[in-house]
């Protein structure tokens, strides 16, 4: 996430009656609240405490806080969410403090975003419209960029989803609930986007035939990774379910990764799908909104990196068939990110904000020219994967 320059107090400008600051209120009294980061589905702020507030106690400190309005469209049972973010979170915290605390994170600041409760002590808050609000700590003193342009980064952003998976490998996967059926389920995406495209009111440009064909092509290898589970290939983990690069936080002074946030997608699922996605997004040095996508590819030498850092910390509980699967996952999700913008985009845009109209086309386009690119390097990906295991 970047910090959005935006005035001392923000209103948002397409919402004039959202009082932001009456909302963080509920959450602790707040003197501004500003726009924070570029997310795709959910509103999110940072809140600053008023430090004079008298409810200021030791259990709020000044810091301050990230509050979020989410989506539900998307997240249409979000105290399921919640449910997760809280078992998840609250696992990472015992793991920490316990003598199960890894070896590798001895000498690491390591920081978990917690949920902060509302004045009340609920875990969120609903206004009278029905927006549903909630409060996460903000990790000071850390950065995240949407495209890495060297392999220190890259290895960081690695061993950070290595960190969050080893940290989670004792949780069982069944403490999770399902909270986005389907959600990278790339057959089921399919089945969307078909169905959209039937009904969808038809438009041509070389764009929408690149993508059309780009799909086509790939139809039959869109069950790669679900097949491999139902065969028992592959088991069901807690994954992540979104940990593109610009959710891994890195230590502003020494660079280190501190900290994986946005854990509304946690769920039981594929690690596989979490790997792809770091990759994928990890190893495009464009990022994923470049208006050049003609020029998007998949770096290997960041994808190096980043599998080296990663690898380290998980070849502790990865098994042969996990590691088999790794050169599909990172093809499959660019793929599969770049079907849902397409269709998206056939739909009206009803999924992902958008800033203009063929903002989802141009998204998908990246998306389908790094698959391709990903697919033009399956030797060397496949190699990297083999010789660091
Ligand atoms: C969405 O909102 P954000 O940026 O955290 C999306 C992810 C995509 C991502 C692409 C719930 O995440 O699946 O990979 O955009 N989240 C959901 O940037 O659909
Ligand atoms: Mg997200």
């Amino acid at each position: 996430m970047k910090l959005v320059n935006t005035p001392e107090c923000l209103r948002s400008s397409e919402e004039p009656n959202v009082d932001l600051v009456a909302i963080a209120n509920q959450f602790g009294a707040t003197v501004n609240v500003r726009e924070l980061g570029d997310g795709n589905i959910n509103d999110t702020f940072l809140a600053f405490p008023d430090s004079q507030s008298p409810a200021l106690n030791s259990a709020r400190s000044a810091t301050p806080f990230v509050l979020q309005r989410i989506n539900t469209q998307v997240f249409q049972q979000p105290e399921l969410v919640m449910q997760n973010m809280q078992a998840v979170t609250r696992h990472l915290h015992d793991r920490l403090q316990s003598d199960t605390r890894p070896q590798l994170l001895a000498d690491r600041r390591w920081e978990v975003p917690h949920v902060l409760p509302t004045i009340n002590g609920d875990n969120h808050w609903i206004a009278k419209d029905g927006s549903f609000w909630r409060a996460i700590a903000f990790v000071p003193n850390a950065n995240c960029a949407d495209a890495l342009d060297n392999c220190d980064c890259a290895r960081e952003v690695g061993t950070a989803l290595g960190i969050f998976h080893a940290l989670l490998s004792d949780l069982p996967a069944t403490t999770l609930v399902d909270t986005l059926p389907g959600f990278h389920v790339t057959p089921q995406y399919l089945q969307t986007y078909d169905r959209v495209a039937d009904t969808a009111v038809p438009t041509r440009s070389p764009e929408v035939e690149f993508c059309r064909r780009f799909i086509e092509a790939r139809r039959a290898n869109a069950d790669v990774l679900e097949a491999a589970k139902a065969r028992g290939h592959l088991p069901t983990r807690p994954m992540h379910g979104d940990p593109k690069a610009n959710n891994i936080l890195t230590d502003a002074v020494t660079g280190r990764a501190v900290s994986v946030i946005d854990l509304d997608t946690v769920k039981p699922g594929l690690i596989h799908y979490d790997i792809g996605d770091c990759l994928r997004s990890g190893c495009n040095p464009l990022g994923e909104e470049t208006d050049c996508w003609e020029s998007v590819c998949f770096e290997p030498e960041l994808g190096v990196s980043l599998l080296q850092g990663y690898l380290f910390v998980a070849r502790s509980f990865l098994t042969v068939n996990d590691r088999e699967y790794i050169y599909d996952a990172i093809r499959l999700i660019a793929f599969e990110l770049g079907l849902r913008f397409f269709t998206d985009y056939l739909a009206g845009n009803t999924y992902f904000k958008v800033k203009y109209p063929e903002h989802n086309l141009a998204r998908s386009l990246v998306q389908f020219k790094l698959a391709e690119s990903i697919e033009a390097q399956e030797p060397t990906i496949r190699a990297i994967v083999r010789d660091l295991s």
